[in-house]
């Protein structure tokens, strides 16, 4: 999957840069690291804000790897594994901060990912990882956070778990909505210096809470999703019957998972707009819907856009006023498929 064609750009989105350079002022002010290394730096967006010899990358896709190397950020091709974590060692010595957005919950082997973190990371070092809260998926029905990439979406309970049968614990949770709903976990090496922020034990609470721990929370979870799917394909067959032409905007790895869930293709969904290069003159996974390049304008006789970049939708409404002020509406999935 991570090969050398792989389309994910950290960098199509303000949301997701502005998040990143947030992130990074608190780092250099609070945690001051002497050395940083990013696992899956994508295009250099979370790296950039870094003086560039403070911090190294490790990006196993080729493509996004040059794009870094062109902003003459210090990165090596490569994947999370033992190798690579002894290659470093060698090169670099240990870091006293290493950070991973949307990258440790692509990874099957979660002892192997923490055996090296822990092994890369200074006896006061903080590993600081960001992924999609399986609390979130659950209340906003985000169901399409579900698919091949991610072979694991993070609950704090389970997480810390894994983290601690490798010597390491969570001691700060911050929720973002980054990726429609992520969570932001600091995580050092256990010590008996026991400051764990209250914001851990509150995210450990709310999970309980809500019943993550519960099995009987998630055949509840799928009936909900069945719910779903039917209400987002009543209001795509009602448009289509009423001769609506329909676009997408932002062709999504989560909005494959939706069309090809809800089998809405090419007969439902003319076309899909998206800014990202490696995307455009493709065709949408399996429901074979073609994705052109996003001109900064809305075609006139569209009146419906299917927000596949539902993640980033303060930021797509503010670009698309106009198309609203004509009358133009939005087809979103969550928390329940609607108009807006
Ligand atoms: P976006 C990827 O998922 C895959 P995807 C991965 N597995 C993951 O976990 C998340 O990212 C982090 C376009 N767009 O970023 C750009 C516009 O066209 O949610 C993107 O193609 N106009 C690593 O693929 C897509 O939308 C816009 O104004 O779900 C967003 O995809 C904006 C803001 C985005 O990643």
């Amino acid at each position: 999957m991570f090969n050398n064609t792989y389309p994910y750009r950290s960098s199509m989105s303000t949301t997701v840069s502005k998040s990143f350079k947030l992130l990074a002022n608190i780092i250099k002010k609070k945690l001051k690291p002497k050395l940083i290394l990013e696992i899956g730096s994508n295009d250099g967006t979370f790296m950039r804000n870094f003086n560039k010899n403070k911090i190294i990358g490790i990006e196993p896709c080729k493509n996004v790897e040059k794009i870094t190397k062109q902003k003459k950020l210090n990165t090596h091709p490569l994947y999370w594994n033992d190798k690579t974590a002894k290659f470093l060692r060698s090169k670099y010595g240990k870091f006293d901060l290493i950070f991973s957005a949307n990258t440790l919950s692509h990874i099957k082997n979660l002892d192997n990912v923490f055996k090296n973190v822990y092994n890369l990371l200074s006896e006061t070092g903080v590993l600081i990882i960001e992924d999609p809260s399986l609390l979130e998926c659950l209340k906003k029905n985000t169901y399409d956070q579900f698919y091949n990439e991610h072979i694991y979406v993070f609950s704090c309970v389970a997480l810390n778990k894994i983290l601690k049968k490798n010597k390491l614990e969570i001691y700060k949770v911050e929720k973002l909505n980054i990726h429609g709903g992520s969570n932001r976990y600091f995580i050092k090496k256990i010590s008996d210096k026991k400051n764990i922020d209250k914001s851990f034990l509150k995210q450990i609470k709310n999970e309980k809470k809500y019943g993550l721990t519960n099995k009987k929370t998630y055949f509840k979870f799928a009936k909900r999703v069945n719910k779903s799917k039917n209400k987002l394909r009543s209001i795509f067959v009602k448009l289509k019957k009423q001769k609506n032409k329909v676009i997408g905007y932002g062709a999504t790895a989560k909005s494959t998972t939706i069309l090809n869930f809800c089998n809405i293709n090419n007969n439902y969904i003319e076309y899909f707009l998206d800014t990202t290069q490696d995307k455009q003159n493709k065709y949408t996974p399996g429901t074979k819907i073609k994705i052109i390049k996003y001109k900064n304008e809305i075609e006139k006789n569209i009146k419906y856009i299917f927000l596949g970049a539902w993640n980033f939708k303060e930021e797509i409404l503010k670009k698309e006023k106009k198309f609203i002020k004509r009358g133009g509406k939005f087809i979103i999935h969550t928390p329940y498929p609607k108009i807006i």
